[in-house]
């Protein structure tokens, strides 16, 4: 396939998403809830704020939900419902291999409590999620932007909506981009969206295969070559016991993974990006210019994530009756 022919099916996947997305997200507004729930971006930042003090786990968990949420079947809390009280399998039992943490659940449930007693029976679940990103990546030292609201929650969420619509790390970029562009995005916008391995950590299960290829006799000398040789070292290492302890994570952004910035894009013409696909992004040159442009300017960076994100959090979403306001996020 040709950059053209590529650059033809993103533009014609992108032009089918578009309409509907732009359509919903005019329904949304910032001040959707100031009548019925005034303090409510006041009640969220506290619970929020609070939970990352005590979890500081809490803030790329929650991310990563919300994008979640928003790639299959719109932002609309369905990734929330829990195997526990769904009657079928839910999308959340598809996710469990792709370790979604319970803090960031957690975060949702408390804010929403606290909503809950002070506008019973009026903020989404939706747009508790939508928030709660917004505030954490605030926190992390990210972009403050404004969240549009008026978000309804899915009535149904099944494990089989899942397939397809998440990227997987096996994925080249020009598939990514693909992907991306059947949900409205531009290669830009998601290399942007990427930028959000800036923080949090993923497990070794997810880039292992990068590292003991085996071409060493097993002896675990054999990594991909795109790899920094001290990076692939000390993950080898690190990694060593993976298959016994699946547990053992790694931070995405090796050089500063607690804080929000542009240094994973300056990681990844290093040989220092932890996925594949992270390492694929600079590989392809579609996004590679993009690479280049945050890796220098943290500015162009933060602003085309805050963009980014509010497009994000207008994929799919469900106005009036098309959807409901959960008492419980968990609950169906
Ligand atoms: C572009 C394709 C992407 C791929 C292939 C991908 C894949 C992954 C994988 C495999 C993990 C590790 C999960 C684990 O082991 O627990 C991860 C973590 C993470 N991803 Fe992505 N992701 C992509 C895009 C995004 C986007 C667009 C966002 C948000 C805007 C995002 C946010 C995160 C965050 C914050 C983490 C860390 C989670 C934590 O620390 O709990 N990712 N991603
Ligand atoms: C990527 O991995 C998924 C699940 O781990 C698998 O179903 C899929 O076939 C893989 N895709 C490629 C292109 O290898
Ligand atoms: C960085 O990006 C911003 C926003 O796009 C732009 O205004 C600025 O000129 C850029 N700075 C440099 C040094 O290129
Ligand atoms: C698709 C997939 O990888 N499924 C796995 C999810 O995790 C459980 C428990 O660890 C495995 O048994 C599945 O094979």
């Amino acid at each position: 396939m040709g950059e053209l022919h590529l650059l033809r099916l993103i533009l014609l996947a992108f032009l089918a998403a578009a309409p509907s997305s732009a359509a919903a997200a005019s329904r949304l507004s910032p001040n959707y809830y100031r009548h019925s729930c005034p303090r409510v971006e006041q009640i969220v930042a506290d619970v929020v704020a609070a939970k990352q003090r005590a979890n500081p786990s809490t803030a790329a968990g929650t991310l990563r939900l919300f994008f979640h949420d928003c790639f299959v079947g719109g932002c609309d809390a369905s990734v929330l419902v829990s195997p526990l009280t769904a009657a079928k399998s839910p999308e959340r039992a598809a996710e469990i291999n792709l370790s979604l943490p319970g803090d960031s659940f957690d975060v949702v449930a408390r804010a929403k409590s606290a909503l809950e007693s002070a506008c019973p029976g009026t903020v989404s679940c939706a747009d508790v999620l939508a928030l709660a990103a917004r505030d954490l990546v605030g926190i992390l030292g990210g972009p403050r932007f404004p969240v549009a609201l008026g978000r309804r929650d899915a009535r149904r969420s099944d494990a089989r909506d899942v397939e397809g619509n998440l990227p997987r790390t096996n994925m080249s970029a020009r598939a990514m981009a693909v992907l991306f562009a059947r949900k409205g995005f531009t290669p830009r916008e998601l290399v942007a969206l990427a930028g959000a391995h800036t923080v949090g950590f993923s497990h070794c299960g997810e880039f292992a295969h990068r590292l003991y290829g085996g071409g060493g006799g097993g002896d675990g000398s054999s990594y991909d070559p795109s790899l920094n040789p001290a990076f692939a070292r000390a993950l080898q290492s690190s990694c060593a016991n993976y298959k016994k302890d699946p547990t053992i994570s790694i931070f995405n952004d090796v050089m500063t993974p607690g804080k929000f910035d542009e240094v994973y894009f300056q990681n990844l013409p290093r040989g220092l990006g932890l996925l594949a696909s992270d390492a694929a992004l600079w590989e392809y040159p579609v996004t590679r210019v993009f690479v280049q442009r945050y890796a220098e300017n943290r500015t162009a960076f933060f602003e085309d994530f805050a963009m980014a994100m509010q497009k994000l959090g207008a994929v799919g979403v469900k106005t009036g009756r098309q959807g409901v306001v959960r008492r419980q996020c968990d609950v169906l």
